[in-house]
């Protein structure tokens, strides 16, 4: 059968006898898959949606979590129209209007803000929930822009990473992950790629058949740590340690390539100086691992070819998180792994898709005055919405693309703010989160299979594109809708703020060639135009400001930081504040654990929180046994931040000194508290991340 331009293709369901419609699309979360999945539609009703078997990387799988995505679609707890606050805040009551209502309430409520505090005074809160280019900034940053609004800055994912590499490589460029298909040795750092990453598994589990060794670097056993060859658990936060010393066995049994570092990088003497110090045995000591674990590491990192670091994003969550990839992103330069197809360094693609649109075509022309508004870190929402020098103060919040209650550190700092009854806060969603709670006004917000959009991708090279399969559930708007009706309450009637999502896709798109685009919309899917086979940096070519990679950085000494890789405790971790830890002498790792859980989306859902499990903390036999906890008993963790009441699970994949709550749970399943309520909102060292991973905790057990 014909495919239509637009990747939809009709067929008859001799069943039912109705015709239906085949549509292709790209999965919206914040996920480095990005799957191609087809919707199958009849009566304007999704009655199917799964895999794509055409998309080259996801092969036609989703997973747990959206094999159900149309439940989600169609969840009768989906809000599908504009609510009204009608109890105090947090409370959850609230009563249905009309857009028009809603939008005459949120439109005054901008306007006197504007006229009492100026433009700052708005700060729009947002995240990935919809990672889709249109979705993400378009629309929203040409409104936001128009009225001056204070701008949202740093991340809460990726850009730590990123900047890490950046200093050392110029560039956060990286390996195609599909590359690990040749690797024979495969470190995967700080990543639970069978949780995370799941469609990068079968290129692991290829590698390894042909012989490739798996190694997984992480201080949790996680699942991809049960099907590794070996695992390395070292206590959070002491990676750098690891790496100096098996810098320093690489330096000391001569296993480094001197000809790559000769031509392609500055600064390998004074490294030599720094790991001098840097014997086994005190990162034995520093990480808590045995001396043998470091000797193979390094044994096997300097003579296995090809060798590959696979990390992501959960180490970046640390005090010195940028340094941990810094550090890292100088591993492959010492033994010369960028020279081979399959070695080198693997992290997000994003530097290469996303720069295949043109964000600035979706950005539009400016539409401010000129100035540039202050920044706010959405890292640290809770203390710009409660510190009383933020001059001037935020008087109107817009939350959209998120679910910053649940998802940003220091939860109870973020509600004392969520609470003023000076502050206007309006939520675009689907469901009553945690974060809708708090809401003065709720707009519903539509689902992915309901817009027009596309996306880039973080796991893969591939643009995907994605059709609306359906009309709009109830009155709900996509986050572009959004932002043409705010803009049309406010009376702005710029010619940017007319753009259809097709105009707006049009200039996204801008950049490819008529016939990439004619490839996208066909086949739902488009590979954008690297070299391939990708050898990245095997010639060298590094964009810094020497031309070559940066072992040692004088950009990084100017900016104040240790200009070589450089172990430092965080204050809140292992060797940090003896203080602290006299008080508070466990570490919390919230990381996400859950398969039927994205981010803080489903815990809610059934089939997915229900068959999880709960809300729970875990920890170590050993620190239960000296705190007198049984499995299934009821704690109480707390720091000076906050507390949380939830029931314990002994496991063993965690190491003394270790407590995890997984990631995602919403307030109503424990106490009234989410993790977040006791993380760190320090943040990283740079990169503008959150060091919420550098946390420190006491557990007691609660009386029943
Ligand atoms: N099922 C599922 N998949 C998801 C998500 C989800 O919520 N659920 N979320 C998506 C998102 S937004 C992202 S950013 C990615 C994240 O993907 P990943 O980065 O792979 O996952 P994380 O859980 O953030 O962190 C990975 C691991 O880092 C470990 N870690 C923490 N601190 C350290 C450290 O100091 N050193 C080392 N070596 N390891 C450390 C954690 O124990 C964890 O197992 O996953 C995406 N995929
Ligand atoms: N303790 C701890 N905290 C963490 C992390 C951790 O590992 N541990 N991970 C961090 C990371 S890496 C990330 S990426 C963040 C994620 O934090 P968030 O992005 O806040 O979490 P999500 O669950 O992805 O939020 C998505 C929300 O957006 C809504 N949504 C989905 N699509 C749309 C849309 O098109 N429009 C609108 N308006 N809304 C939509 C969904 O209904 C959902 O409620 O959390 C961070 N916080
Ligand atoms: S959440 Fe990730 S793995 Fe699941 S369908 Fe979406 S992109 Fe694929
Ligand atoms: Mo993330």
């Amino acid at each position: 059968m014909p495919v239509p331009d637009d990747g939809s293709a009709d067929e008859s369901d001799a069943e039912t006898d109705t015709i239906t419609r085949t549509v292709l699309g790209t999965c919206h979360h914040d996920c480095p898959d990005s799957c191609g999945w087809v919707v199958t539609v009849g009566d304007g009703v999704a009655t199917r949606l799964r895999g794509d078997p055409g998309h080259p990387y996801s092969a036609g799988e989703l997973c747990p979590k959206v094999n159900r995505l149309l439940d989600r679609v169609y969840s009768p707890e989906r809000i599908t129209t504009p609510l009204l606050r009608s109890g105090p805040k947090g409370e959850g009551r609230f009563e249905p209007v009309s857009w028009d209502r809603a939008l005459e309430v949120v439109g005054s409520a901008i306007s006197a803000a504007l006229d009492r505090h100026g433009g700052e005074s708005v700060y729009s809160w947002s995240d990935a929930g919809n990672q889709s280019a249109l979705s993400m900034s378009s629309m929203s940053h040409r409104f936001l822009t128009r009225i001056g609004a204070s701008r949202m800055t740093d991340t809460l994912c990726g850009a730590v990473a990123r900047e890490g590499v950046v200093a050392t490589y110029g560039s956060g460029d990286s390996m195609d992950p599909m590359d690990l298909r040749h690797s024979r040795l495969i470190l995967l750092w700080g990543t639970n790629t069978r949780l995370t990453n799941r469609h990068l598994w079968p290129t692991i589990e290829a590698a390894r058949s042909d012989g490739a060794t798996v190694v997984v670097i992480d201080p949790i056993r996680t699942l991809t740590a049960a099907a590794a060859d070996r695992v390395v658990q070292p206590l959070p936060g002491t990676d750098v340690a690891l790496m100096l010393s098996m810098m320093h066995v690489l330096v000391r049994d001569d296993l480094v390539d001197h000809d790559y570092i000769e031509r392609h990088t500055v600064g390998f003497d004074r490294l030599v100086d720094r790991v001098a110090d840097w014997p086994p045995q005190r990162a034995a000591e520093v990480c808590g691992i045995a001396i043998d674990d470091i000797e193979w590491l390094a044994r096997a990192y300097g003579t296995i070819r090809p060798a590959a670091i696979r990390t992501l994003i959960g180490a970046e969550h640390r005090t010195n998180g940028a340094m941990l990839f810094r550090t890292m992103a100088c591993l492959p330069l010492l033994v010369g792994a960028w020279r081979d197809l399959g070695g080198g360094l693997a992290r997000s693609t994003g530097t290469w898709t996303g720069a295949a649109l043109d964000q600035f075509a979706l950005w539009g022309p400016n539409l401010g005055d000129g100035r540039i508004p202050r920044g706010l870190s959405m890292n640290q929402l809770g203390r710009h919405l409660t510190d009383p020098t933020v001059d001037p103060p935020v008087d109107v919040l817009l939350a959209w693309n998120g679910n910053p209650l649940v998802s940003v550190p220091n939860t109870e700092l973020t509600r004392r703010g969520l609470e003023r009854d000076d502050l206007f806060t309006v939520v675009h969603e689907q469901f009553m989160t945690d974060t809708a709670r708090y809401a003065d006004v709720i707009l519903p917000a539509t689902t992915q299979i309901e817009q027009l959009d596309v996306v880039a991708s973080w796991g893969s090279l591939y643009l995907g594109i994605n059709h609306a399969a359906i009309a709009p559930v109830g009155d709900s708007v996509s986050n572009t809708e959004l932002f043409r009706r705010l803009a049309r309450a406010m009376g702005f009637d710029e010619p940017g703020f007319t753009d259809t999502d097709e105009e707006l896709l049009a200039s996204a798109l801008g950049h490819l060639s008529e016939a990439d685009r004619e490839v996208l919309h066909r086949d739902g899917h488009l590979r954008i135009d690297v070299a391939d086979p990708l050898l990245h940096f095997a010639d060298g070519n590094f964009p810094t400001p020497s031309g070559r990679a940066e072992l040692y950085s004088e950009t990084l000494a100017a900016a104040g930081h240790d200009p070589l890789p450089a172990y430092a405790p965080a204050r809140e971790g292992p060797g940090g504040d003896p203080d602290l830890l006299a008080r508070h002498p466990l570490v919390l790792l919230t990381p996400k654990t859950h398969a039927r859980f994205l981010n803080t989306s489903y815990s809610h859902l059934p089939g997915h929180g229900d068959r999880e499990g709960g809300n729970r903390a875990e920890l170590d036999p050993s620190d239960a046994e000296e705190r007198g906890i049984s499995d299934g008993d009821r704690v109480r963790v707390f720091n000076d931040r906050g507390a949380i009441v939830l029931s314990v699970r002994i496991v063993d994949r965690l190491r003394p000194g270790v407590v995890a709550i997984p990631f995602g749970w919403w307030e109503r399943d424990a106490d009234g508290r989410s993790a977040n309520a006791l993380t760190n909102d320090d943040l990283t060292d740079w990169g503008g991340g959150s060091a919420f991973f550098d946390t420190l905790v006491q557990v007691e057990r609660v009386d029943p």
